[in-house]
């Protein structure tokens, strides 16, 4: 372990940076684009699980921009698998290093099209067996490391490129996979979603999705200034604007039971949430089509709001408008 050195008397931060242990599991340097979610989702994530983990990598965005050949930006054990099997793929390390008597805690990483789509049947078959792996589905909401098609995450209304909006449709016609409750319905011991917007949050499931013995799962919002099109110094405040409005809803479960939802003080309106994303720009023209499409939305978050009794006039450490800023610097892992 390398000794931790001593702090200097006076708080410089570009002198306790240098002086702070730090761990993170992606580098600099890889080729994501400015404003990328889904690489600040990762390395919260890695952060927080420390150093001492494997992670299998479906294909997708991030397993692209990480590891342009012969460079990678990952500083822990990381294999790349199939779209479709990167479950199976963790399952097996899992059970190898059980066998050797290794604690190392395998993680798998998938995009939303990876997770909902063609990687599901693998996945399930995961939390079936009651595999030791926490599974993390980036949700971007689309498959984007091939040019924006609609996956089963993109939402009700949003354009893609096999999504459009003119006259005749109002991008995706089809609801957002309900995917935690199908998750939910296999039994396993913790699922949870998170946003990059609330990293405090986001830290503190990974710490408790690693603590549970057995399968456990996070949704974890990631947006995507490409495929979403909005600038890429707003990817915060969107994501918590899909918080804010209930169309993301933040919460816990044990066992398929709800046990902790982030409340929300003051819900946004989506109009609010769809005006700086260029996927949305088609519901707020002047038509009946597109007023019909965005009260449809609304209806959507109005209903995850009820169902998961969102709502709160007490502001508390957990609820959206709580203060939860992106903290640099890395973790301290000895
Ligand atoms: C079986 C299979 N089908 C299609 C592809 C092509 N493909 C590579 S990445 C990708 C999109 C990934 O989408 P997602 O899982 O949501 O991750 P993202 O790129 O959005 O992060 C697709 C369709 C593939 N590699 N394998
Ligand atoms: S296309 Fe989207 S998910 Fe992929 S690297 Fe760019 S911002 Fe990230
Ligand atoms: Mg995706």
């Amino acid at each position: 372990m390398t000794p931790i050195p001593s702090l200097p008397s006076s708080v410089d931060m570009t002198a306790l940076r240098k002086v702070q242990p730090r761990f993170s599991g992606i580098e600099s340097g890889h080729g994501a684009c400015q404003g990328c979610g889904q690489a600040l989702a990762a390395r919260l994530v890695l952060e927080a699980a420390g150093p001492d983990v494997i992670v299998a990598n479906a294909t997708g965005c991030l397993e692209i921009f990480t590891t342009p050949w012969p460079q990678s930006a990952w500083t822990v054990p990381w294999i790349h698998s199939l779209f479709e099997n990167v479950a199976a793929v963790a399952a097996g390390i899992e059970v190898a290093l059980r066998a050797q008597g290794r604690t190392t805690r395998v993680l798998a990483f998938a995009g939303d099209g990876g997770t909902f789509d063609i990687g599901f049947q693998a996945l399930s078959g995961m939390l079936e067996r009651n595999h030791d792996v926490f599974f993390v589905c980036f949700d971007n909401e689309a498959y984007m490391n091939t040019g924006i098609q609609r996956s089963g995450s993109t939402p009700h209304g949003a354009w893609t490129n096999t999504s459009p909006a003119g006259r005749v449709r109002q991008g995706k016609r089809h609801f957002k996979k309900d995917l935690l409750a199908i998750i939910s319905a296999h039994g396993i011991p913790y699922a949870a979603t998170a946003s990059v917007a609330y990293p405090s949050d986001l830290r503190a499931k990974v710490r408790r999705a690693l603590d549970v013995s057995g399968p456990s799962f996070l949704l974890l919002h990631s947006p995507c200034p490409l495929g979403w099109g909005h600038d890429s110094a707003l990817t915060i405040s969107v994501d918590r604007l899909a918080v804010e409005t209930g169309l993301f809803p933040i919460l816990e479960m044990e066992r398929g039971q709800v046990v902790s939802s982030m409340k929300i003080r003051n819900p946004r309106p989506v109009r609010e949430y769809a005006l700086p994303q260029f996927r949305f720009r088609h519901l707020l023209m002047d038509t009946p089509e597109a007023r019909e499409e965005l009260e449809h939305l609304q209806a959507l978050a109005d209903a995850n709001i009820e169902r998961y009794g969102l709502l709160s006039e007490a502001p508390g450490p957990r609820d959206s408008g709580g203060a939860d800023t992106i903290r640099r610097g890395g973790s301290r892992w000895g």
